[in-house]
């Protein structure tokens, strides 16, 4: 059921409505001043490890210059460098993604209300200051990861966002549960789902809104969450001001942003973001043979196994003959992340690399291991990561026509001279 809507790579980036879009944002904001007018950074440029890699750094508001995909609505990769930095993405480094161009560019929080509806007892709208007095105020560090994250390595290549591996991040989360919300509304028998809805909108009114559907059970499970904070500060406007939904181990797709209207439904929401895009194989490994069609189909629910290094970029020239720090990150869907395996010749022998702090098992983890004095020449760094129930990363990648889910072992080309 592939449908194009939800994919937008295809767009150049256009200075002159780049300007635009960052101008209203700067002007309108309700969480800065004239410090938050976009800058273009002049003749900067990265290239992304593909072909047609070259992209754009630009800073918008309350961002630092990230990748940028597309500008109207603005999409944004965090530059991978800034993983190695420490284990929190901060705010204004963090990734950004959108689908319609109608994005909020001024909310006000006095006048803002959350709207909780449907198929519950007493229907609410909570003022922000309402909503944290809700339930106690919990924190929780999470990774947030697109679905279509290092689409731009799919071999054959795919429609869509050609992103590389920074279409992801990890935040320190606070907010209350959503299951505190819901009960407070009381949750009538025979519901089946909860929606949501935030206040971006499709440029001309003929598209659908992004709306997306939990099931009732996930929606309860205590750990879902509604957040005002990332990192200790208010949400960044472009990261979902003033309340965005937190679905831990599940792909951002989930984690809706600006989050306006709460519905419990009993039916199963057959709206277009869900029954139409963010769909995978429905198979064991959301995959079919490269080149081929999806089939049957499911919608996306949780994060694979991943991990990176950090520390090396491809490419990267080192010293040979002396020991060598090698280090990086790997996370999961939440089992939590049990061992890390490292190879400094291609696969052929791996050695357990040394995990860091647990920072809770939706977290990235960190690792490190040493690579004993490399020889003169070329050498094949990978990293694997399995985690408490025994799931890992396919040595060789697997693929779909969305480009979602990559998670295949990662190599690192170096040269030690
Ligand atoms: N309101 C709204 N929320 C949204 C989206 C959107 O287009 N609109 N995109 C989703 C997708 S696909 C992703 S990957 C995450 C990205 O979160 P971020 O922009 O804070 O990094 O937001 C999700 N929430
Ligand atoms: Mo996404």
């Amino acid at each position: 059921m592939g449908n194009q809507r939800d994919e937008d790579g295809g767009h150049a980036p256009r200075r002159r409505t780049f300007l635009k879009q960052a101008g209203a944002l700067g002007a309108a904001s309700s969480l800065g001043g004239g410090a938050l007018a976009a800058l273009i950074v002049p003749g900067k440029t990265l290239e992304l490890p593909f072909e047609n890699g070259q992209r754009e750094l630009l800073a918008f508001p309350q961002k630092r210059p990230l990748i940028l995909h597309t500008s109207r609505p603005p999409q944004l990769e965090t530059p991978f460098s800034v993983f190695d930095d420490g284990i929190l993405t901060p705010n204004d480094a963090f990734f950004v993604r959108y689908h319609w161009s109608g994005i909020p560019t001024s909310i006000d929080p006095d006048t803002y209300r959350l709207r909780i509806g449907g198929n519950v007892n007493t229907p609410l709208e909570l003022t922000l200051a309402e909503l944290k007095q809700v339930a106690e105020h919990v924190d929780l560090v999470a990774v947030n990861q697109c679905s279509g994250n290092s689409r731009g390595f799919f071999a054959p290549r795919v429609n869509g966002g050609q992103l590389a591996n920074g279409a992801m991040g990890n935040a320190r989360w606070g907010g209350v549960p959503l299951r505190a919300v819901l009960e407070k509304a009381g949750v009538k028998a025979g519901s089946l789902q909860v929606r949501f809805k935030g206040m971006d909108t499709p440029p001309v009114g003929d598209g659908p809104h992004f709306v997306k559907a939990l099931n009732i059970d996930h929606a309860l499970d205590g750990e879902v969450m509604l957040a005002w904070q990332m990192n200790g500060a208010d949400l960044p406007m472009l990261n979902g001001y003033p309340l965005r939904l937190i679905v831990p181990g599940y792909y951002g797709t989930y984690w809706l942003k600006h989050l306006r209207d709460i519905e419990v439904i009993d039916t199963v929401f057959d709206g277009f973001w869900m029954a139409a895009a963010y769909r995978i194989p429905d198979n064991g490994c959301a995959c079919v043979a490269p080149g081929g069609a999806v089939g049957k189909s499911t919608p996306i629910t949780r994060f694979n196994v991943r991990s990176f290094i950090t520390n090396l970029a491809d490419g990267a020239r080192v010293r040979a003959g002396r020991d060598l720090s090698v280090r990086g990150i790997a996370f999961d869907s939440g089992c939590g992340i049990s061992e890390v395996a490292f190879s400094a010749d291609g696969g052929k022998s791996w050695q357990a690399a040394q995990l860091g702090a647990d920072m809770g098992r939706y977290s990235f983890r960190q690792w490190s291991a040493v690579m004993k004095a490399p020889g003169k020449g070329a050498h094949a760094l990978l990293v694997r990561a399995v985690n408490r129930v025994g799931q890992s990363q396919p040595m060789t990648a697997l693929w779909n026509p969305m480009g979602y889910m990559r998670n295949v072992v990662e190599t690192t080309r170096i040269i030690a001279a």
